[in-house]
Order: structure tokens, then sequence, then C-alpha cells
């Protein structure tokens, strides 16, 4: 494994705003943590798409061994993207749902586009048999979905483009090749389909040795964003670090994450036009280093791009809260020359 700087910084055209813009005791239902969230702009209004772990707290964890019930799949909604949050008063999917397929244990990290007039989410699906990237179908008003096809295992960090190219869908996904690459040199592919449930012609996009900042693995975050020089793409990377011991709840959390810039080309996205060498977006505050259940981990799930050029980046922070980064297009667009 190649060494990575020790101490890592946001970019400075990234401000962060200073408090989460979401935390564990906002939601109406058990949470322990709330973070990984994918936000879309829907009939007016901004609707966020969260990640939720119950059950347990900090001191019960680490004194009685009481480790996470669950975990569920919420809803909120707001005028402006950034507070006033309106839950929908019980989540979309719960693990503990008794009416469940018993074969999937969970599902998470849920990213969710609109695509013509419908709405998707991906997730990554726990079964008992691995872990396989899923895209569910959501009714209009949010308050239920049909899982519309799911990977083979290892897959997961699925989002789709927001429309399709050259007549088809398109996904970013990263599968899980322990067997033949070694543990977690895990890589960005690129997969194709004509409606959504069947996939192939699949590229690799970008591997994890492409990125100087990343010693383990990466993976895609949010659905790209379309600009007149190609799709700009966020993604996330891990660099591990055998004694980086306790940062966090857990006996040892050996792993960063940070988040890499990249842009796609237009017409094929398989293809890699320019990559950022440095993190965009790195765990640099408190709230991110010093605090939460897995320390030093920032994870977005969420990208927009509103009409006066600024984009808001939603991230999961220390996976325990959700926080909310913006720039401006034209900024992030002058890092990939
Ligand atoms: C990944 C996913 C994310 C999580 C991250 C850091 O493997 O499980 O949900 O944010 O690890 O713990």
């Amino acid at each position: 494994m190649s060494a990575v700087t020790p101490v890592l910084l946001s970019h400075p055209c990234i401000k962060k705003r200073e408090a989460p813009i979401m935390v564990p005791s906002d939601l109406p239902y058990p949470c322990s943590l709330v973070f990984n969230a994918g936000v879309i702009k829907y009939r007016g209004e901004y609707v966020m798409i969260f990640r939720n772990d119950y059950g347990t707290n900090r001191a019960a964890y680490e004194n009685e061994n009481k480790r996470f019930a669950g975990t569920s799949v919420g809803v909120a909604r707001s005028k402006n993207g950034v507070d006033g949050w309106r839950f929908d008063p019980v989540p979309l999917m719960d693990s503990n749902d008794p009416d469940k397929d018993p074969e999937m244990k969970r599902l998470y990290d849920p990213r969710v586009i609109q695509i013509e007039d419908k709405l998707y989410l991906c997730l990554a699906m726990d079964t008992r048999h691995g872990i396989r990237g899923c895209i569910a179908e959501l009714s209009e008003d949010l308050r239920s979905y049909q899982i519309i096809s799911a990977s083979v295992p290892e897959n997961r960090n699925m989002v789709l483009f927001p429309e399709k190219i050259g007549g088809e869908y398109v996904r970013l996904e990263r599968p899980m090749p322990v067997y033949s690459r070694g543990r977690d040199r895990f890589d960005i592919w690129l997969s194709r389909s004509p409606d959504l449930v069947y996939w192939g012609r699949s590229e690799l996009v970008l591997a994890v040795e492409d990125v100087p900042f990343a010693n383990d693995k990466i993976g895609p975050t949010a659905s790209p964003i379309r600009t007149e020089r190609g799709w700009l793409t966020l993604f996330h990377a891990v660099d591990r670090e055998e004694d980086r011991g306790k940062n966090g709840w857990e006996k040892t959390w050996k792993k960063r994450y940070t988040a890499g810039l990249m842009l796609l080309d237009p017409e094929n996205p398989a293809k890699v036009l320019s990559v950022y060498k440095e993190p965009l977006i790195a765990p640099d505050r408190p709230v991110e280093t010093d605090e939460g259940f897995r320390q030093n981990v920032i994870f977005p799930c969420g990208m927009l791009l509103e009409d006066d050029g600024e984009v808001k980046i939603y991230y999961g922070a220390s996976d325990t809260c959700v926080c909310l980064a913006t720039a401006d297009v034209n900024d992030l667009l002058a890092l990939l020359p």
C-alpha cells in the first residue's frame, strides 16, 4: 500500500456550512446516526432521502457492546434544501420490517435521482449471500418503492446518470473484487441498460491506483451533473492506515474517507477527461475529525446544480450527521483542465 499525506484539507473553493444540516435528535423516530443522504429538487421543494442507524448510543456501544438494532431509510422535505426539514412520519424502508424478504438484511446509502418523470433510488442491499447494488422505483409521493434491479454480489455505491446517454440508461458502480485484486483494491465501473433492469457493456472508469490520495478503494458518490464540458462527477476515496487506532465508537477505525472530482466525457461517460489529483473535500473540521461514530469520514450521496451556478454537495460526516458544502460550478470546472 502506498503512503498518503497525513493531513488532507478540502480545496479552498469548498464552503462548508458550519453546523450540520441534520442530526439524530431532529428525527421524529428513534435515531442513533443520520447520514449519507441523497437530495433532489422535486415539485418545488428539496427532498432528502437519508440513512438512519438506530438502537444504541455511544455509551451503550462502548460499555455494554450494544450494537445497532436496525437501519432505516427515511424521507424529509425542505423549501430551501438547507433547513426547515419536514420528516415523513415513518421511514420508507426498515431492516426490521416484518414483511421484508428474509434473504435481505438491510438497505442503506440511498442515492435518489429523477429521470424524465420518474424517481429512482440506488441502494446498497446487504443480503445473507453478499452485498448487492440495487435500484428501486419510488412512488410519486415517496411513500412506497419497488426494487426493479439488483446486481449479483459483491457490488454497491451505484449512482444513475440523470438522463439517458446515447439512448441508454447509465450507472456508475463499485464492484468489490476481493478474490483477484486483493483486499479492498476497488475501482469505479460503468454499466449501461435499455430499461434500468438489465445491465451490461460494463467498463472500468477510474482505478484506485489513479487516485494519489487513496491507498485502499474508491467509489461513486452522487449522480453526476451535466455541464457544457462534460459530466462533473464526485467520487469517494479511502486511505487506510493501520495505526489510526480508536477514532470513533469502535475499538479501532483505520480508514479515512475523502471526496475527489473528475470530468467524464459528455457522450461516452466511461471516458475520463480529467481528474483533480488532490481531494476536493476532506474531513478537516471537528465534527468530521474528532466526533461521531466513525471519525475522519465524509461521504457525499447528493449533488445539485442551482441556476446561479452554486453546487450543493450533501455528505455524511463521521457516519453521524448530514452536512452541506457548496462551491461555484466554474471553480470546480477550473480544477479539471
Ligand atoms: C462504507 C459504507 C458507508 C459508510 C462508510 C464509512 O463502506 O458503509 O455507508 O459511510 O463505509 O463507514
